[in-house]
């Protein structure tokens, strides 16, 4: 049998209340898991999300001084890296983001501007999330270029350090890439195959995620960039990524599909994509080896996907 998936934008809705980990519970090695006033806080924003539904405006969150002190030290260190590290999509839309969202060391940018900015450059938006979702929902979101965006902030005890996403991750790694037109279309792609897709499928297009939109690199001429969010949202594993120290392969789905990788430590292996045109033309023949009884096509006059 197929597994269900999502047909309207709408049905996305039913991701809300179905999260795999710390939505509302953070594990006992979470930094903040011992503070009863970060747990209570993150309630409250998570609360936001599991009652989200679309059409509705998105959570506006009023950021507390501790949570943008946060924020600040976090971009600070990362915005001074980008111009040596990220690529040049990255590096073309920062500063548009500075110019329309409010993106600044100064304050947490709101996901609603970020939302209707990304909307008029590539038709993604955002829709607001309680945690980790399980890979087959977060991906088939992607299908509807719905990217799921935590709105809580890591523990300020430890401002370098997250194990899970949070919106520095989500703002600084992730928006500016879904911005790009070819990255977008890259990540739609991921999505649009894994609808209803066997798990087996949904594996190899999660490790797929994960070493493109996560921790992708690219060539730029003799130069190597990176472009994916795991790097971008960590200045430690950003430096490290364009060292000599980790091996780093040319993006290929089939073995990059396959690939196994560590989840709480540097990646000792990093993929490489000549351009996400060149990554999409790849992976678009890959999906042809997958077998499903059908093909999709998203109609984005309706926001549904059309099966073929
Ligand atoms: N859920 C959420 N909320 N954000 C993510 O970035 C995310 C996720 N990543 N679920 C997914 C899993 C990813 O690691 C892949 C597809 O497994
Ligand atoms: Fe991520």
């Amino acid at each position: 049998a197929v597994p269900w998936f999502p047909r309207k934008i709408s049905d996305l809705d039913t991701f809300a209340e179905k999260v795999l980990e710390m939505g509302e519970e953070l594990s006992s090695d979470h930094p903040g898991a011992k503070d009863p006033e970060y747990r209570r806080r993150r309630l409250e924003i998570v609360q936001k999300a599991k009652e989200y539904r679309t059409g509705q405006p998105l959570p506006h969150i009023e950021y507390t001084e501790q949570e943008r002190e946060t924020w600040r030290q976090v971009y600070t260190r990362l915005r001074e890296m980008y111009p040596r590290y990220a690529c040049r999509e990255f590096l073309h839309v920062f500063p548009l983001l500075e110019q329309n969202c409010n993106y600044g060391p100064d304050v947490i940018p709101q996901i609603e501007d970020i939302s209707r900015f990304l909307k008029d450059c590539t038709g993604f938006t955002l829709r607001p999330v309680m945690g980790l979702l399980t890979p087959r929902d977060f991906l088939n979101s992607l299908a509807f270029r719905v990217f799921h965006s935590t709105q809580y902030i890591r523990h300020h005890s430890d401002p370098y350090y997250t194990p899970e996403p949070d919106c520095c991750h989500e703002l600084l790694g992730h928006v500016p890439l879904f911005a790009d037109p070819n990255f977008a279309e890259l990540a739609q792609e991921i999505g649009l195959a894994s609808l209803g897709a066997s798990d087996a499928d949904i594996e190899k297009l999660a490790t797929i995620f994960w070493f493109t939109a996560e921790f992708g690199l690219c060539r730029e001429g003799a130069d190597i960039r990176a472009y994916g969010a795991g790097l971008l949202s960590s200045f430690g594993e950003l430096e490290y990524a364009l060292t000599e120290k980790p091996e780093r392969r040319s993006f290929d789905p089939s073995m990059t599909s396959t690939q196994t990788y560590p989840i709480t430590q540097y990646q000792p292996i990093y993929f490489v994509a000549d351009s996400f045109r060149d990554a999409t033309a790849k992976l678009r023949e890959f999906n042809t080896t997958m077998k499903r009884p059908f093909q999709v096509r998203y109609n984005p006059y309706t926001q549904s996907v059309e099966v073929l």
